[in-house]
């Protein structure tokens, strides 16, 4: 094994990199911890790389015909939420075939006990976990590759990701180290925002998922105006009003999470809600809540459906990211089986 290096990071463009799953509809956490600062992002002068990450949707069963209608509902949630394909690379993982190349590469680096305490494959495994698929288990080495197929130095992501993102600072670190290289960035988790980590509309312990099977738990990207308050009005809470501070909170997840939510679509901080909210019951806050959800979510919605009416073009962007994606990531996988000791020869 080569000497360990250290990786001077100032080496590597700022590029950012973040994916999706079409495990489902996407709804508000995804919106909140990632879509909406996806979009931000665009406009900070760094490059963007976004993907609907469908390699990590089939480690869980997917219907076929579901999975394709999931994956452009998805594409099309990026395009109506403001991402523009001319200026952010859009398109879906299975289409730039370095992903699934690198993520093997990275099962080879990644260690058993690492992978052992990944938390989400111990929510998602259960009590069932001689059963789930061995992609479930090596899900973390996968994206530290979509991630690392582009040297991609940020990843924007919710809070529940942090974890996965140190597994591909590990998996960078190693990599560089094993092969005496300073070839892979040490990425950054970019977490911000006031809602980093929404919670589930029935009990505010919960993440909001989008696989969660109560469909009241979560507001879908493609609920109406009408199910969105609905939803808001029945959302778990408890009998106290509003707090006049944060720290009245503390112990109210549910309470909190509403909070957070109506700072984040207002674009503001989860104490200037508090501010302007103190006393307030649920019977008022929760209507103010679902009015501006409505508003910020509504045109979304109304233009992802405009989108979905035409999914030959949204393939034709998918496959125009893809292509774009590629000649970024074919040269960077080529160079590791270079690193690794593979041989490349000239195709006679
Ligand atoms: N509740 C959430 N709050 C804040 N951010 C969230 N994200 C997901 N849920 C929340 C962020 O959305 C991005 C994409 O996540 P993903 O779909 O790839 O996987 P996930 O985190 O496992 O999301 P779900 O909805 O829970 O999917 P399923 O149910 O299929 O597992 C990530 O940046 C994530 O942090």
């Amino acid at each position: 094994m080569a000497e360990p290096v250290q990786t001077p990071q100032a080496s590597f463009a700022p590029r950012i990199f973040s994916g999706i799953q079409p495990s489902g509809g996407l709804t508000l956490g995804n919106y909140l911890g990632a879509l909406k600062r996806f979009v931000e992002k665009q406009d900070e002068g760094i490059e963007t790389i976004y993907c609907m990450v469908d390699m990590h949707a089939i480690t869980v069963w997917q219907d076929p015909a579901k999975l394709r209608q999931q994956t452009r509902e998805g594409a099309a949630a990026f395009l109506a939420a403001g991402i523009d394909p001319a200026r952010s690379i859009l398109f879906n993982q299975s289409q730039v075939s370095a992903h699934a190349e690198l993520g093997w590469i990275f099962n080879c680096i990644a260690r058993m006990g690492w992978m052992s305490r990944m938390t989400q494959f111990k929510d998602k495994a259960g009590k069932n976990s001689e059963n789930v698929s061995l992609g479930l288990f090596a899900y973390p080495s996968l994206m530290a590759a979509d991630i690392l197929a582009y040297k991609a130095t940020h990843v924007p992501v919710g809070e529940d990701q942090k974890q996965h993102l140190e597994l591909t600072r590990d998996i960078a670190i190693k990599f560089n180290n094993d092969y005496g290289v300073n070839f892979f960035p040490v990425v950054e988790p970019v977490i911000e925002g006031a809602a980093t980590r929404v919670m589930s509309l029935r009990d505010g312990t919960k993440k909001m998922s989008k696989s969660d099977p109560s469909d009241q738990s979560r507001i879908n990207l493609t609920d109406d105006a009408d199910t969105i308050a609905k939803k808001i009005r029945k959302a778990k809470t408890d009998p106290e009003p509003l707090p006049d501070s944060l720290d009245g909170l503390k112990d109210r997840p549910e309470a909190r999470n509403l909070v957070n939510i109506y700072a984040a679509l207002a674009g503001h901080t989860a104490e200037q809600v508090i501010r302007d909210y103190a006393g307030a019951q649920f019977g008022t806050f929760k209507p103010a809540l679902a009015d501006l959800a409505v508003a910020k979510l509504e045109p979304i919605t109304l233009e992802m459906n405009r989108l979905m009416q035409d999914p030959a073009e949204i393939d034709r962007i998918l496959g125009q990211g893809a292509a774009r994606a590629e000649a970024i990531a074919r040269p960077i996988v080529d160079q590791v089986y270079d690193i690794v000791g593979m041989i490349r020869a000239p195709r006679t």
